[in-house]
C-alpha cells in the first residue's frame, strides 16, 4: 500500500521506502471540419465527466486551436478513455480523434 500526495513529491510506502509516482499521460482531443460541436461537447461529458460549460470550453478551444487538453490520467484509464471515444465516434462515422501525451 503507497502513500504519495498527488504532487510528485511525497512518495513513501508504509515501510518507508521511496514509490515512484504513476507517469501521467495528457489525452489531447484534435479538431476534424465534420464532427458535430453537440458530439464533441458530449464526448466531453459523457467520457472526461465535464460538465457543460468547461466541455464547451474545451469543444471551442480545440476547434479554434486544432487541439485541446481533455484531461490527464494514467496511462490505462488514459488508454481507454481513448477507446471509448473512438467507439462513440464510430457508431455515428465521424472522424473523431483524439492522441496520448506523456506529461
Ligand atoms: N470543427 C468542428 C466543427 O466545426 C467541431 C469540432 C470541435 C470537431 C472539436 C472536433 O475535437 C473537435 N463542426
Amino acid at each position: 500500500m503507497a502513500i504519495h500526495d498527488n504532487t510528485e513529491s511525497l512518495v513513501l510506502d508504509k515501510a518507508g521506502l521511496k514509490v515512484k509516482p504513476p507517469e501521467m499521460y495528457n489525452v489531447i482531443l484534435l479538431n476534424d471540419h465534420y464532427t458535430p460541436m453537440d458530439f464533441v461537447v458530449d464526448v466531453l461529458r459523457k467520457v472526461f465527466h465535464k460538465n457543460p460549460v468547461e466541455a464547451t470550453k474545451i469543444m471551442f478551444e480545440v476547434h479554434r486551436r486544432g487541439k485541446g487538453l481533455a484531461g490527464v490520467y494514467i496511462y490505462d484509464i488514459a488508454a481507454t478513455k481513448i477507446q471509448q471515444v473512438d467507439q462513440m465516434a464510430k457508431l455515428e462515422e465521424y472522424p473523431l480523434k483524439c492522441t496520448l501525451e506523456k506529461t
